[in-house]
């Protein structure tokens, strides 16, 4: 017999299906799941846990008119399959394939793009209200984790949607994790939430037992019934949201699909924002994800038996460990060292550090914005922040690494992981733009290092700076190169020179100085002498030994992994024009385009950026320019 999910054409037929037929359907999605993501890898964890309440919401709306937004949408997998791209998820997050995460463009079901958390209420409002204007009648839902519910953003949102009042839901995801164990205070209160049941229960109780101390019990309750309204905020459930102006239901299991179907069918005729707060179980049906939620949230290819990882064991350290070593290293020597994250303690490699110095480690939720404001209190007291946050999610914090932290040079260090392409994740996750929304900012200084032992070295001469700092560096393995035990201090604004050469001069960041110094050995064997600089500095540049080596070379190529648009090679534009040189440069980087998910190495060819691509790119331009000085002499 044909499975049911091979049979399911359409998400309208699941308003017809029998209980046991969706439980069956609920398998076959999960069983789907974990064998497409043991081959592609992707966002695992949080796509289980929530099979049954994407059933459920495809039962009683219809998305194909009513809108919904996936906060994050990396646990939209399910929502994928039945809409039409189960026949696709062989290509998930691969080149050409479709997106780990939802995407207007693929998609008629998709209603919004996201990657980056807590969007999801204001753009549904945003929803909402035009379709008030204009006189339609769409559900209109978010559905957000509570980790996602962390961020201040979606608290605005809820601030602003209690106020207007426009018919609204917000799915509240209850799963008690963010890709770790979600942090803070609301957390803690959305644990203490008690059914609507359970809270009379525990109401009338109290009430007997005081009924039946002779002399006070009458009394105490008459006195208890005035402060009903206190004890309504210690014992209602949701109260919170309800004060927010939110009508809170819940909390539903959010495994149960009857339950899930006839709430989300009461919820949907009340007049007004309603908030449905359902608890599910994150990596259900895969007893290693739901043992290790954490560890399962972004799984790579893996063995479903043993849910061992498959591939090459990884030799040479990544960015990321490195980071996280050099950190512990650092924080042993000086205690004013303080380490602070957005809810990524692993991604960012702080996990180490939380448990060797729990007291100066802080992991302030998804709540970037706040991170550096903290940071910038800590680091005016007196500390030395690090903020570990990657590069795409510092976006968001924009305003607070400015105003709260530049404006006053205050020395707070900023490590921007994930710097350039970062492959599967795709659009909303490449670091493309750090460079050049940092480069502009007064008192910052500025870092890429060229591999893993320059990383160790900046971070220490970081450490000792007495204003603001970022390092930007790539996801992946490091370079390979022997890490110097005792760490070195980098000069402020000092290059450094990887090779000699006379015809040219690359000018690079990042670990694209390496490559650089590998395309130009390669060409001196056909008779080209290129010389590579190390940028190191972004910001200050090294002016000396940048214009001394366009003086001599004549001709330069500037390499990064940064939008051309105002990154380092514009900045090597702007002191060249400062300096009134008319010398020929050629920018390789990243065009004004969209870059789309993939392996790196696809993307890097794509933008004509691998060692390949830059030994032509290099020849060609010296070529033509060598042509044209021959004319003009
Ligand atoms: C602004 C921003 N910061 C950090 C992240 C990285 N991130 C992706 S998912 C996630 C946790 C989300 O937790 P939750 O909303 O509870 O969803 P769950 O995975 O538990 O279903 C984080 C921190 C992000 N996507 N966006």
């Amino acid at each position: 017999m044909d499975s049911m999910l091979n049979q399911l054409s359409s998400p309208r037929e699941l308003e017809t299906m029998t209980e046991g037929e969706i439980e069956q359907l609920a398998k076959e999605i999960r069983a789907f799941i974990i064998q497409s993501v043991s081959q592609t890898g992707g966002h695992l964890a949080s796509s289980l846990g929530v099979v049954e309440i994407t059933l459920a919401l495809h039962s009683v709306f219809d998305f194909s008119n009513d809108r919904i937004i996936w906060d994050v949408g990396h646990q939209a997998y399910a929502h994928k399959i039945i809409t039409g791209r189960m026949h696709d998820f062989h290509t998930l997050r691969q080149y050409g394939g479709i997106s780990g995460f939802p995407k207007i463009t693929e998609s008629p079901y998709d209603h919004f793009n996201t990657g980056h958390s807590s969007t999801s209420i204001s753009a549904a409002l945003g929803m909402a209200v035009s379709r008030d204007l204009a006189g339609q009648k769409q559900d209109v839902i978010a559905f957000i984790g509570d980790g996602s519910l962390t961020a201040g953003l979606a608290f605005e949102a809820m601030n602003q949607a209690g106020h207007l009042k426009k018919k609204m839901m917000v799915i509240l995801n209850d799963n008690e994790m963010s890709i770790s164990h979600n942090v803070g205070a609301l957390s803690g209160y959305l644990n203490q939430i008690l059914s609507g049941k359970l809270y009379n229960r525990m109401r009338n109780q109290v009430e007997v037992v005081l009924k039946s101390v002779p002399g006070i019990g009458n009394s105490f309750i008459k006195l208890a019934k005035a402060m009903e309204d206190t004890l309504k905020r210690l014992f209602v459930p949701g109260m919170l949201f309800e004060e927010l102006g939110f009508h809170y239901v819940g909390p539903v299991d959010g495994h149960d699909y009857t339950k899930l179907v006839t709430t989300l069918q009461k919820a949907r005729k009340i007049d007004g924002p309603v908030l449905v707060h359902i608890k599910t179980v994150k990596g259900k049906g895969y007893k290693y994800a739901e043992k290790s939620p954490a560890k399962w949230h972004g799984a790579s290819p893996f063995e479903i038996s043993s849910g061992r990882t498959l591939g090459k064991p990884k030799t040479v350290p990544s960015y990321t460990s490195v980071f996280g070593e050099t950190m512990l290293q650092l924080a042993k020597e000086n205690p004013k060292i303080t380490a602070i994250t957005a809810a990524m303690p692993s991604g960012t490699g702080l996990e180490r550090f939380s448990e060797h110095f729990p007291d100066r480690f802080f992991d302030v939720g998804i709540a970037e914005q706040h991170a550096v404001t903290f940071a910038a209190g800590m680091a005016i007291s007196g500390k030395k922040p690090f903020v570990a946050i990657y590069s795409t999610f510092l976006q968001r914090a924009y305003d607070q690494v400015i105003h709260d932290t530049c404006l006053m040079s205050l020395p707070v260090v900023f490590c921007l992981d994930r710097a350039g392409i970062v492959g599967a994740d795709g659009e909303t996750h490449h670091g493309l733009f750090d460079l050049s929304f940092l480069r502009p900012i007064p008192n910052l200084i500025l870092m890429a290092p060229a591999d893993e032992n320059e990383l160790r070295n900046m971070l220490f001469t970081a450490s000792g700076l007495s204003m603001p700092a970022a390092i930007r560096y790539p996801r992946g393995s490091g370079e390979g190169v022997p890490l110097d035990e005792v760490l070195q201090e980098i000069p402020i604004g000092k290059s450094r020179v990887l090779l000699e050469g006379e015809d040219a001069v690359v000018l690079a960041v990042g670990p694209m100085a390496w490559k650089a110094q590998r395309v130009a050995k390669r060409l001196a064997s056909e008779g080209l002498s290129i010389k590579v600089i190390d940028a190191r500095f972004i910001k200050p540049l090294d002016e000396t030994a940048i214009l001394d080596a366009v003086d001599n070379c004549g001709m330069v190529i500037t390499c990064e992994e940064n939008a051309l648009a105002g990154g380092f090679g514009s900045a090597v534009l702007e002191l060249m024009e400062q300096n009134r040189m008319l010398t020929p440069v050629l920018r390789i980087g990243i065009p004004d385009i969209i870059v789309h998910h993939g392996a790196t190495p696809e993307l890097q060819d794509e933008l004509r950026l691998t060692e390949a691509h830059l030994f032509y790119r290099i020849r060609e331009f010296i070529m033509e320019n060598r042509t044209v000085r021959k004319h003009r002499n």
